[in-house]
This record gives C-alpha cells, sequence and structure tokens, in this order.
C-alpha cells in the first residue's frame, strides 16, 4: 500500500499514472499547495523540499519500517524497481529511460516552469527571461521530437520516461510552444492521451481539485518563499 502526497499538478500527475498503469494499491493524501499544506510538519518530515509529490510505502520490500520517497523522479524509478514495471529489463534500453527521465527532471520540466512562470505569473512582463525559457521550451520540444522519430515510445517501450514526459508536454499550449512541426510529439502525446491508465489519472485528479492552484491568493504562498522560518 502506497500513501501519495500530491496535488493535481503536473509533477503530480506522474505519479498517479505510474499507479494506474501498475495497479499498486494506494491512497491519495490530497497536499492543496495553493493553501500552503505543504508546510505541515508531518509533511515536511516526508518531504523536507515542501513539494508535492511525495510518497509513504507502508510495505517496503526490505519487510522494515515505512519508506518514504519524494522527487518525482526519485518516485518513478522506487516504484519500478518495486513492481518491476515500466523500467526496461535490457541494459541498453534501460539507460535509455533512465537518462531521458533525468533528462525530464534536470531540464524540460524545470525550464518548462520557469517559462510558465514568466508567461503567465510574473507580476512584470520581461521579455529578456520569457525570451529566454520561450526558446528553451521550443529547443527542448525539438530535442524529444528527434528523439521519438522512429520509436512508439521514448526509450522504445513505454516507460517511466513516457510518465515523466508527458503531463509537462501535453500543456504546450501554455508553453507558447507551436506543435505543427513536431509531428513525432503530436502522435505521441495522442498516444499517451489514449491509455486508459493516463484518463483514469487525470478523472481522478478533477475528482479532487478543478480550479486553477495558482491564483491571486496563492501566488503569495507559492512564488518567493525564501528560506523557511
Ligand atoms: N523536482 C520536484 C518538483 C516538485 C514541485 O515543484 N512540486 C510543486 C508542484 S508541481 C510544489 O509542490 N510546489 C509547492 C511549493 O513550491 O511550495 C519533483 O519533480 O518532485
Amino acid at each position: 500500500m502506497i500513501d501519495l502526497y500530491y496535488w493535481t499538478t503536473p509533477n503530480g500527475h506522474k505519479i498517479t499514472i505510474f499507479l494506474e498503469e501498475t495497479g499498486l494499491e494506494y491512497t491519495i493524501k490530497p497536499v492543496n499547495i495553493g493553501e500552503g499544506q505543504q508546510f505541515d510538519k508531518a509533511f515536511l518530515a516526508i518531504s523536507p523540499n515542501n513539494t508535492i509529490p511525495a510518497i509513504v510505502d507502508q510495505r517496503p520490500d526490505d519487510g522494515g519500517k515505512p519508506l518514504s520517497v519524494f522527487e518525482s523522479g526519485a518516485i518513478l524509478e522506487y516504484l519500478a524497481e518495486k513492481t518491476g514495471q515500466l523500467m526496461p529489463a535490457d541494459l541498453r534500453q534501460r539507460w535509455q529511460a533512465i537518462q531521458w527521465l533525468h533528462w525530464q527532471m534536470g531540464g524540460f520540466g524545470p525550464m518548462l516552469g520557469q517559462n510558465h512562470h514568466f508567461r503567465q505569473y510574473a507580476p512584470e512582463k520581461l521579455p529578456y527571461a520569457i525570451e529566454r525559457y520561450e526558446k528553451e521550451a521550443e529547443r527542448l520540444y525539438g530535442v524529444l521530437d528527434d528523439q521519438l522519430k522512429g520509436r512508439d515510445y521514448i526509450a522504445g517501450d513505454y516507460s517511466i520516461a513516457d510518465i515523466a514526459t508527458y503531463p509537462w508536454a501535453k500543456l504546450h499550449d501554455r508553453q507558447g510552444v507551436d506543435t505543427a512541426d513536431l509531428p513525432n510529439v503530436r502522435r505521441w502525446l495522442d498516444t499517451m492521451a489514449a491509455r486508459p491508465a493516463v484518463q483514469r489519472a487525470y478523472e481522478k485528479a478533477d475528482r479532487i481539485n478543478t480550479g486553477p492552484t495558482v491564483n491571486d491568493k496563492s501566488k503569495s504562498v507559492l512564488f518567493g518563499q525564501g528560506r523557511r522560518k
């Protein structure tokens, strides 16, 4: 049984998609990050960076006490190891999946996050910041399109690399990225969207929260946090 500390954001969706794909039993513990619930002491003990997602595995494979993991990439690796699913067994394919998972975690996700921030949320429209991140987003979508050329999924077979990348990639409109000349990304997005587990994950999200997480009130909670007291 996995406790999933979750909110309805791209990094949160990664884990519900994985859990829906594999059928591992889980309970969602909503953490409304717009209302500051990520700063609760009990949650910080699990997720010291005050971010969702995080998990607690009540029955880790070593038979020991419950084990917590934060950072969506680490959670995906942990769950792939636990279930033996969605990580290729073949050495070369496995390292393809791991590389692309890290590409998402270190590049695609953070850059798109900054792009969206400066395009949508920054109180001032800063042309330099907007141009920098729009260009980077455009570049990263191009890299993804090249990788998907001749492959059904990012690492060949369906893997945690696809699960990590999809919730961010599907939001291309808000990134200002035109997919017209990204045929492989478009095809892959359609393939991902048609997966029943992906659909179930997003349906779950809609039952938890349909409003925007970032609004005028939550901006002061989410942005400009500084050192935690
Ligand atoms: N690299 C982290 C990023 C997690 C992250 O930024 N989560 C956001 C929601 S998508 C969050 O919880 N923000 C709350 C906050 O910053 O206070 C991961 O992939 O798990």
